[in-house]
This record gives structure tokens, sequence and C-alpha cells, in this order.
């Protein structure tokens, strides 16, 4: 007899990480399930000091408001001039609230004058694995690249029309939805995640 699928709730509340996990997350044996089917779940402070914190963190509490397995992701751009920032802050880069376009329009600000081969960045994305009873496992992405001297394409979301990875003529929002899915941060740490995934689907409850 086919066993019943395991239920994994997708912890995030930016619809667009949403998308991008539900196209990369398909395993026989695990279903996964967005945190908008469990209303009770409220938003998570993400005040730790690395992504890795804030992943597990996430995963965590969704994890213990819904009695299921959770898998949540954080990701940050890593700027090498800018010290490794805006990193762990990206999504509160230009202050609380900040759109997209204050976030990008900031690190431009910040970059400015700074020549091609000089703006190096990296999109580093950790996800984490969490049961009820507390056990987590995590695994990370990475990709490297160049941050624009303008904004490129209309795809994507965040920082997307601001990066230009390695070995691609397109910004990650010149990329169709498929594209930047095969090559991205969040691609690598599914894939490196996929170990864990696989075990999960196999095992008995
Ligand atoms: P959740 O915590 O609910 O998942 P969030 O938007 O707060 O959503 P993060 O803290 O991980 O998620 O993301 C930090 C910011 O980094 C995010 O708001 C975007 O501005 C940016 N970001 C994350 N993933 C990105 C990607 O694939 N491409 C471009 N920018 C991205």
């Amino acid at each position: 007899m086919k066993k019943p699928s395991k239920k994994i709730v997708v912890a995030t509340a930016n619809r667009h990480k949403a998308a991008e996990l539900s196209a990369l997350l398909s395993l026989p044996g695990l279903e996964f399930v967005p945190l908008s089917d469990f209303p009770g779940a409220g938003p998570v402070e993400e005040d730790g000091r690395t992504l890795e914190e804030n992943a597990v963190k996430k995963a965590r509490s969704a994890a213990a408001a819904t009695g299921l397995r959770a898998l949540a992701d954080d990701t940050g751009l890593e700027v090498e001039a800018l010290g490794g920032a805006p990193g762990v802050y990206s999504a509160r880069y230009a202050g609380e609230g900040c759109s997209y376009a204050d976030n990008n329009a900031r690190l431009l600000r910040a970059l400015a004058g700074v020549p091609a081969e000089a703006r190096r960045a990296a999109f580093r994305c950790v996800i984490a694995l969490c049961s009820p009873d507390g056990s987590t496992v995590t695994a990370e992405g990475r990709v490297s690249g160049r941050i624009l001297e303008e904004p490129r394409g209309a795809d994507g979301f965040g920082y997307d029309p601001l990066f230009l990875p390695d070995g691609s003529e397109s910004s990650f929002a010149e990329l169709a939805a498929e594209e930047k899915n095969s090559l991205s941060h969040r691609y690598a740490a599914v894939r490196n995640m996929l170990p864990h995934l696989e075990k999960l689907a196999d095992e008995q409850d």
C-alpha cells in the first residue's frame, strides 16, 4: 500500500520566496504546504546574528505552531566592498518597513563610484528543517556575482535587478523564473538539503 505523504510546512511570509521554493521542492512521499494554511502561526522576529540562526528560528517557530515539520530559508546579499553588508540585514537595509526599491537605491548609493571589478557580491541562502521535537538540520547555498550600476529586468524580487551572477549576461531579474531557479543560491541550498528530505521521505513515522 502507498505510504501517506508527510507534510512539511514551508515557513516564509515572502510570496516570491514561497513561489521559488514550491517550484524547487518536489519529492515523492513529501507534501509541502504553505504557512498561510495555518493562520495561527504568527510572524517571527528575525533578530539572529547569522542567516543560520534566523532560518532555524523561523523553522522552529513554525514547527511548534503547526505540530508539523517545517522548512525555512534565510537569505542575505553579501557585498565584498561593504564588508559583507547588507548580509543578515538584507530585508531591512534601508530601514524598517522599506521596499525592495528602497534597498536597491541604498545599495547603489553605498557603491557609488566603485568600479565594476570591485563590485563582487554573493547571495547566501541557509535552509533549516525542524521537527516539532526540536531536531534540526541546515543546508547552505551560495552564488557569486557582482552588483550592477543600475537595475536591470522586471522579474524576480528583492536585489535581483542589481545582481549579475557569474557566467551570465543577464541579471537575476532578467532571467525567467525557471532559469533563476536552475542556478540560484536557493536552488543550491535545496539541493544540499535533498539528502535529508529523501531520508525523511523513506523513514517510517
Ligand atoms: P521570510 O523571512 O518570511 O522568509 P523575508 O523577505 O524576510 O521573508 P529574508 O529575511 O530571508 O526573507 O530575506 C532577506 C531579503 O533578502 C529579502 O527581503 C529580499 O530583499 C532579499 N532576498 C532574499 N532572497 C532573494 C533572492 O532570491 N533574490 C533577491 N533578493 C532576495
